[in-house]
């Protein structure tokens, strides 16, 4: 038996002194030095008493302290909930009874608030400088650890998708999920141990946590590690990488920066986009402006990367290309689950070893979206053409994409909904130049009842991440309505087009 997945990401490298994070100034840590602090931690972990299977819940600033603990968790066979720095209590609260999690890590100035939730958890901290109680414990330990045996089907990690209902589902995705996604792609865009990838992404996700770190670390790529993404600091860093993945926001603001040009970009070999579709406007004036196609692919937290255009060959604006290897894609009929003819247009159905195994404790939710035969609906709406290319014409869940984040209308509608003197709301997405999508929500008084947007804004974004915030509250007499009954929010979309 064997790790599956740490050995052939992290386990390999052990001995390696080739650089894997490349930090601000001249900080570099090496292969060898990363996998010796995972070793440490996962010693920390050990020493508390966490057994395979157990979850490491981590809510911590983007640091390579931080990516090492999920290098430590993989090792350990421990179960990681990566959770975005934006979310509040209430969200975390919601995580944390839900995924039950042993440990919580997080920064020293959320520990307090933390302490409240952690329903019997262990809490260690970790800040954005890499200091607190989890590096002072890791130091102490020492740098070799008996990495434990983790086969295909072992949980390496839950991550939270919000749900059309309002209440979040955990993914499960299993070692070899990420392992056959991660060489997959390694192999499709050409990775190498010469690659410099400019990591700007957060690490709470699938695209930066799984797809540009994996597929990094697989080939034995350096990174260049940015806490955030700052289009300036990105722009002084490009000279040393070869290869960029990002979210379209990436693409718009490095096309807005002036010093973006042919020659800056003249030694990248790759630009990747995802998350959210990418404009075929900015896909073109990317590459007036620098001579590079950008590759954009298609992915999603239950199924990992599922389409990609080609490295060689076409890239399409406009499509994501074509299933991976291994990687299964048919288009059926929203109603009835039938599969339909190459050209029609209905639901993105994918099969494949990436697809994840079902939502953390809900039996039936997993039942409602992944069928029996292994395919997962995934609730986008797509074509394929003529020669092959997949194009995403929709959506049929209930999603805004804003910046590459989820936000489910839903999640906002039942906050909205219990504030006194709100009969109904609808939330939903209007184009925006920056994020792509933005937030407005629309609401309907009760009879009698005078309403404040302000006031209904400062009521509810107590309870939900930056991101999640209506950029607008509009008070409206009614909710137009299809015969069926059911909001029309195509409607809604037009009439709040743009957004201001
Ligand atoms: C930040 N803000 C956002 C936002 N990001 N609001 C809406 N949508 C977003 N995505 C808020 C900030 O809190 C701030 O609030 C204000 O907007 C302006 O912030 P900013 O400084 O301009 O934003 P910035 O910090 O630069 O962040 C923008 C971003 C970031 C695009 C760099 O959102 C980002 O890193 N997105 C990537 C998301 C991602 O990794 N998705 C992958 C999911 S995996 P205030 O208070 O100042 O008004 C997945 C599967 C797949 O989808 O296929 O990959
Ligand atoms: P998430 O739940 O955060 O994993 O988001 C997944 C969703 O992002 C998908 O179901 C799509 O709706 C969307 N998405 C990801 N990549 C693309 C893309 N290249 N084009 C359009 N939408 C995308």
């Amino acid at each position: 038996m064997s790790n599956i997945l740490f050995d052939p990401l992290f386990g390999r490298h052990a001995n390696s002194t080739a650089p894997f994070l490349l930090l601000e100034g001249a900080r570099r840590i090496d292969y060898c030095d990363f996998v010796a602090l995972s070793a440490q931690l996962a010693n920390v972990f050990a020493d508390l008493g966490l057994v395979k299977g157990d979850r490491v819940a981590l809510q911590v600033a983007k640091t390579p302290e931080a990516l090492a603990v999920y290098a430590a968790c993989l090792r350990s066979g421990l179960v990681l909930l990566p959770l975005n720095t934006a979310y509040t209590t209430s969200e975390l609260d919601y995580f944390l009874s839900d995924a039950e999690p042993r440990l919580v890590i997080c920064d020293a100035a959320d520990a307090d608030a933390m302490t409240g939730i952690l329903n019997g958890a262990e809490l260690h901290t970790l800040n954005a400088d890499g200091s607190g109680s989890l590096s002072a414990a890791a130091a102490a330990m020492p740098t070799t650890h008996d990495v434990v045996d983790c086969a295909e089907g072992d949980l390496a990690a839950i991550l939270y998708t919000s749900g059309t209902t309002g209440r979040s589902k955990g993914a499960m995705l299993s070692h070899a999920n990420l392992l056959s996604n991660a060489t997959a792609l390694a192999d499709l865009w050409q990775f190498t141990d010469g690659d410099v990838l400019l990591h700007a992404l957060p690490i709470f996700h699938t695209h930066g946590l799984f797809v540009a770190v994996n597929v990094s670390a697989l080939s034995g790529a350096a990174m260049l590690f940015h806490p955030t993404f700052n289009a300036e600091k990105l722009l002084a860093d490009l000279p040393r990488a070869t290869t960029l993945m990002g979210v379209p926001t990436f693409y718009t603001r490095l096309l807005s920066e002036a010093s973006f040009t042919r020659e800056a970009t003249a030694h990248m070999r790759l630009f990747v986009s995802g998350s959210a579709p990418l404009l075929a406007d900015t896909h073109t004036a990317f590459e007036a402006r620098t001579g590079h196609r950008i590759l954009e692919r298609y992915g999603m937290t239950e199924t990992n990367m599922n389409a990609s255009n080609p490295y060689m060959g076409e890239r399409r604006p406009g499509t994501v290309g074509f299933p991976l290897p291994g990687v299964e894609i048919r288009i059926t009929d929203p109603t009835t689950g039938a599969a339909l003819a190459q050209g029609e247009t209905g639901m993105i159905e994918v099969r494949g070893p990436n697809v994840f195994g079902g939502y953390w404790r809900m039996p039936e939710k997993t039942a409602e979206e992944l069928r029996e035969t292994g395919f997962f609906i995934t609730g986008d709406l797509g074509q394929i053409d003529p020669d092959g290319y997949l194009m995403i014409v929709g959506r049929q869940k209930d999603l805004i994409i804003s910046g590459g984040y989820n936000i489910y209308p839903k999640e906002i509608e039942v906050l909205l909904d219990a504030v006194p003197g709100v009969r109904e709301s609808a939330v939903f997405g209007v184009p925006h130049a920056d994020f792509g999508e933005a937030t407005i929500g629309v609401v309907v008084p009760e009879a009698g009842c005078a309403l404040d947007p302000a006031a209904l804004l400062s009521e509810i974004t107590p309870h939900l991440a930056r991101f999640k915030h209506p950029r607008r509250i509009e008070i409206v007499a009614d909710l137009p309505r299809n015969t069926m009954g059911k909001v029309q929010k195509n409607v809604l979309r037009k009439t709040y087009t743009p957004a201001t």
